[in-house]
């Protein structure tokens, strides 16, 4: 089966995605998400400029073959950009496999390990009581599992917070919008939040948090320590990880689990994190971090020291990343949880799919490949709209991690 041509379609049905079309000389075609949130276009000039010609005439089968290609090739190793790029083009050729042999990509990884993949969802709300009352709407919807956010009071502008209708979304149209961020008031109502959550619904549902890579690791410390009595399933990327032995830190204070991982682009990222045993999830996506081909041996390193995964899965990874994350998600023998921030309905109208949900799990489906498709007719109404993600100021305005 040979690649006959590819090509790179930029789309903004809501916000903007980037998504590879590999076509073959069957007449068969695969297709991978390379959205990288306010970088979408270095990504779409990668592919088309450097990568699309040298697939061309390949055998779209040699999908590890390929993905060495790409990235030995490449010289200068990993990078957002061109992990984005070698995952978008792994996954439409993982996609092409299954088509040809006419099955479910999740048969080509192992079979299922389960029956379906559990969610969370995130309920955000502008102070404690509207998030309480959020969260609870996500319990009667079915969700075994919710993320909960909330406005501070004094503090403008916190990370996952919506507008008044409820809907987040953090990339805004245009130059990065400032905000500021203080940790003191963060860390003492956080405490507050979760008990007033257990208080409420009880120890059965899981609950997360994600702290967004705001916090010291001695200020993450305090904060999970200050959580144990609320038994979280996990707290967010407490801490930036690009020091991975900060975690050891944090790790010697609390037994409030720890996430990490949606920045990361491959498996040297996270490598000292899992061999230690200082994170508990493990949050690299299908589209960051190379393509199956790559989470796959990372979830496999993960697996040998109890890390479990818990894939990104927020509405910048398209529609094309989370059905490839479902067909992982059954497979995966150390699944953790998926993440699952719905997209708009003209999101899903572009991206037909064949995933699900139902009761508080997700079902990738039984269409051969990873059953989403992409309605370019469609698509085309929608160009591409500059837009990038806020930045954070301290109060004395210190730019922060945002
Ligand atoms: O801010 O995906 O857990 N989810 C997150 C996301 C990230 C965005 C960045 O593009 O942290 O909301
Ligand atoms: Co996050």
């Amino acid at each position: 089966m040979k690649i006959e041509s590819a090509r790179v379609i930029v789309t903004c049905p809501g916000r903007n995605f980037v998504t590879l079309k590999i076509e073959t000389d069957q007449g068969l075609h695969g297709i991978g998400d390379a959205t990288l949130n306010g970088r979408e276009l270095a990504v779409a000039s990668y592919l088309t400029d450097h990568v699309i010609p040298c697939l061309i005439g390949r055998d779209a089968h040699r999908i590890e073959d390929l993905w060495q290609f790409l990235y030995k090739g490449a010289y200068w190793r990993r990078g957002p950009v061109t992990m984005a790029a070698i995952a978008a083009v792994d996954t439409a050729l993982w996609d092409l496999k299954a088509k040809a042999l006419g099955v479910p990509l999740y048969q080509l990884l192992g079979g299922r390990s389960r029956d379906g993949a559990m969610v969370y969802a995130h309920a955000n709300g502008r102070d404690l009581a509207e998030t309480v009352d959020r969260v609870g709407e996500y319990l009667e919807k079915g969700y075994k599992a919710v993320r909960a956010q909330s406005g501070i009071p004094g503090v403008a502008g916190v990370y996952g917070i919506g507008k008044k209708d409820g809907h987040y979304e953090p990339a805004t149209k245009g130059l990065p919008q400032e905000s500021i961020w203080a940790t003191e008031p963060y860390l003492d109502f956080t405490p507050k939040l979760f008990e007033a959550l257990r208080d409420k619904y009880g120890m059965g549902p899981h609950l997360l948090h994600d702290v967004h890579h705001r916090l010291t690791p001695i200020e993450a410390a305090r904060l999970g320590k200050s959580l144990e009595p609320y038994r979280l399933f996990w707290m967010e990327d407490p801490t930036p990880a690009e020091n991975q032995e900060s975690f050891r830190l944090i790790r010697q204070h609390t037994v409030t689990p720890v996430a990490v991982g949606e920045v990361f682009n491959t498996i040297w990222d996270c490598k000292d994190l899992i061999e230690g045993q200082l994170i508990d999830y493990i949050r690299a996506s299908v589209v960051h971090a190379g393509g199956i081909t790559h989470l796959r041996r990372i979830a496999d390193l993960a697996a040998l020291y109890g890390v479990r995964t818990g894939c990104h899965g927020a509405t910048d990874m398209s529609p094309v990343c989370m059905g490839a994350a479902l067909h992982f998600a059954l497979w995966v023998p150390n699944f953790g949880v998926q993440e699952h921030m719905a997209h708009e309905p003209l999101t899903d109208e572009v991206f037909p799919h064949a995933y699900r949900f139902e009761d508080g799990y997700m079902h990738p489906g039984e269409t051969p490949g990873h059953g989403v498709e992409i309605d370019e007719t469609l698509a085309a109404k929608y160009p591409y709209e500059p837009a990038q993600l806020p930045v954070a100021r301290l109060p004395d305005g210190t730019l922060w991690s945002w």
